[in-house]
């Protein structure tokens, strides 16, 4: 049977000031220096209708319900899900800034049953390998501060990031690849560090994409 020809799905997750969108940018140009096709998607998409919504919320310029807003969020991954899967599908290497995992840590830090929490996530196209950055709020905090956002203070972080820790070891306890980075080392580091886990995955996808939580892990198109 021909292998499937498809690219790998890259998750890069972490507390507030982690440094996530530094280390998508770095890894972005990296790809692109290289030659290799890539899409950098950043979840909060707040650009789409779904994503308006969830940038006034954060903002505090309207309320909703958490399971409301619990809900946008993943709706907001579902519009690209089929976009995302096309990609790979296509040969382009897609990475996420935040993903499903920010969704139930964040929710269920609020309150909300954790398995209530994951259940709208359950199909979305799976990660090849999801990069948590951990740093110490106390750090993070560091770096210039959190700013005047929802959740963007020390103690909600410290409830998010042992979801976070939860979340961590269920995929690796499934299988899946979930890999720690020490966060808290200069930018240069942590970027050779991300490195070093992403090389061996590209060009090198094997299998059809995963679906989350989902078994057996098949995802077709038409999501
Ligand atoms: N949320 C949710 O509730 N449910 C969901 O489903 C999703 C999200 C997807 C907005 O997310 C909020 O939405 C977020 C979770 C919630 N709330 N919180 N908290 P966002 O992604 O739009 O916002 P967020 O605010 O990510 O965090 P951030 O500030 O963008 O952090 P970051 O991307 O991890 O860090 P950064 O921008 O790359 O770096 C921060 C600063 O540190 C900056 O000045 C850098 O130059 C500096 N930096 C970066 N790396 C280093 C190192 N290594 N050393 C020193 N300084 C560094
Ligand atoms: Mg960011």
């Amino acid at each position: 049977m021909a292998k499937p020809n498809r690219s790998a799905f890259i998750v890069i997750e972490g507390l507030d000031r982690s440094g996530k969108s530094t280390q998508a940018q770095i890894l972005h140009e990296r790809l692109t220096n290289a030659k290799t096709p890539v899409e950098l998607i950043k979840f909060p998409d707040r650009t789409t209708a779904i994503g308006k919504m969830i940038d006034s919320y954060l903002r505090s310029e309207s309320e909703l319900d958490d399971r409301a807003i619990h809900l946008l969020f993943t709706a907001n991954r579902w519009e690209l899900a089929s976009h995302i899967t096309t990609l790979l599908a296509s040969g382009t290497t897609v990475i996420a800034d935040r993903y499903a995992f920010s969704g139930i840590a964040f929710s269920a830090r609020k309150g909300l049953p954790y398995e209530w929490c994951r259940g709208p996530d359950v199909g979305l196209p799976a990660p090849d390998l999801t990069l948590f950055l951990n740093i110490e709020p106390a750090v993070a905090r560091a770096r210039g501060g959190y700013g005047e956002e929802r959740y963007e203070r020390e103690e909600v972080q410290r409830g998010v990031r042992e979801l976070f820790e939860k979340i961590g070891r269920e995929m690796q306890t499934e299988g899946s690849s979930w890999v720690q980075v020490d966060a808290g080392k200069g930018k240069d580091e942590v970027a050779e560090d991300i490195w070093g886990a992403v090389e061996p995955l590209i060009g090198s996808c094997d299998s059809p994409i995963g679906r989350l939580w989902d078994t057996p892990p098949h995802f077709n198109s038409g999501a």
